[in-house]
């Protein structure tokens, strides 16, 4: 990069196709995704829960962090973690998913984190509703957004801040956002937000702010960067674009058989292989049908639960696999009908790429 980053208004470098920059790879080495054989568990193992984290992870220590609730309100108050550990205790499996899921298949590419399919997840995650905390504090009448703010702060376009996100008081009479403090029965990892974050299920991550120090009531709309600047649908540089929320429909697969070493396409023997992956949708909303391109047909697949209202559905199907190469692909339908679609929707940053997940698989005459 020859530009200033740090000057305000700097622009990201342009990308349109194809290779990736080194910047992009040692983005990509940060944040890590979730590697896809977990696919077949309904909990993502803690360790391989992929990673977003925009600035550097700020090492807290747990005694001393305080969660404050500031601003328009008629009884501000603050917690240690102690007094939030001491809170009703709720457990709920929620997936996350990155907003920037699927960047790296969108044409021409925005520079920026290159995920291709794995930045999703699903934990437990323990913690206390955030409901009646915020009740407690008595918003004033007048307040019109909740922030939320990190301890982490860095540059983007040029322009300093904290991570911080918001929600309307609407958003969280209607939203189960829960304080978290653990995940999968583990005390949260710092690159996870240890000590202290929210979850908001149903919607892409960015919204789930990590290191959580204070919630602020305001009784204007939240202008922080990440709010306002970023995290939008654009078609075009003149799009005022519309705010990400809820996850898109989407589902991928546990890649059948063993990899090749660099290429990770997939080998199996000809027989019955059991194809099996995960499907998910925002909002809370039921997935009700999983198809399999086998071949070139698409062939309905058998849904094999969810653990929670907020959390991926599993499903398989069985193949019969004749030698050849295959691009095996999946795609979801969720209750409110909607479909993922076969190509990228285009975005400018990349954002909310739900389309199907396609994996090569070549399969050997049985015994070879
Ligand atoms: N404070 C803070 N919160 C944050 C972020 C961040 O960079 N800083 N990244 C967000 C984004 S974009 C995502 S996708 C999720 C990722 O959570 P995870 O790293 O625990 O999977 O955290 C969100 N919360
Ligand atoms: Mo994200």
């Amino acid at each position: 990069m020859t530009n200033n980053p740090f000057a305000p208004g700097a622009k990201r470098p342009e990308v349109t196709e194809g290779v990736f920059s080194p910047e992009e790879v040692a983005l990509a080495n940060r944040n890590s995704g979730a590697l896809l054989e977990t696919l077949g568990l309904e909990i993502t193992p803690t360790g391989t829960h992929y990673l977003l984290n925009h600035f550097d992870v700020p090492v807290l220590s747990e005694a001393g962090h305080v969660l404050r609730f500031e601003g328009a309100l008629d009884a501000p108050y603050a917690l240690t973690m102690e007094e939030i550990r001491a809170l009703p205790e709720k457990t709920m499996p929620v997936t996350l998913e990155c907003a920037g899921n699927g960047r790296a298949g969108v044409s021409p590419r925005c520079f920026s984190m290159p995920w291709m399919y794995e930045a999703v997840g699903t934990s437990e995650w323990t913690g206390t509703p955030l409901a009646p905390l915020l009740e407690r504090a008595k918003p004033q009448a007048g307040v019109q957004d909740f922030a939320f703010l990190g301890a982490d702060f860095g540059f983007d376009k040029g322009q300093p801040h904290y991570f911080g996100r918001s929600l309307t008081p609407a958003q969280i009479a209607e939203l189960d956002v829960m304080l978290v403090w653990g995940m999968n029965g583990q005390p949260l990892l710092p690159q996870h937000g240890a000590p202290l974050r929210i979850i908001v299920p149903g919607w892409y991550g960015m919204a789930s702010v990590k290191w959580l120090t204070t919630i602020e009531a305001l009784t204007e709309r939240y202008q922080g960067f990440q709010q306002v600047q970023t995290y939008r649908l654009r078609k075009d540089e003149d799009d005022p674009g519309t705010p990400i929320t809820t996850i898109r429909v989407k589902s991928l697969m546990k890649p059948p058989g063993v990899p090749d070493w660099v290429t990770r396409q997939r080998w199996v023997q000809a027989g019955r292989v059991t194809l099996e992956g995960r499907a998910w949708s925002g909002g809370g909303v039921p997935i009700t049908r999983v198809e399999v391109l086998l071949g070139d047909t698409w062939q309905d697949a058998e849904l094999t639960g969810r653990p929670d209202t907020y959390a991926w559905t599993g499903w398989r199907i069985d193949w019969d696999a004749t030698p050849g190469v295959y691009d095996l692909a999946c795609r979801a339908t969720d209750a409110n009908g909607t479909t993922q679609p076969l190509e990228a929707p285009f975005d400018m940053a990349g954002f909310a790429n739900n389309s199907v997940h396609r994996v090569r698989v070549h399969v050997a005459e049985a015994g070879a």
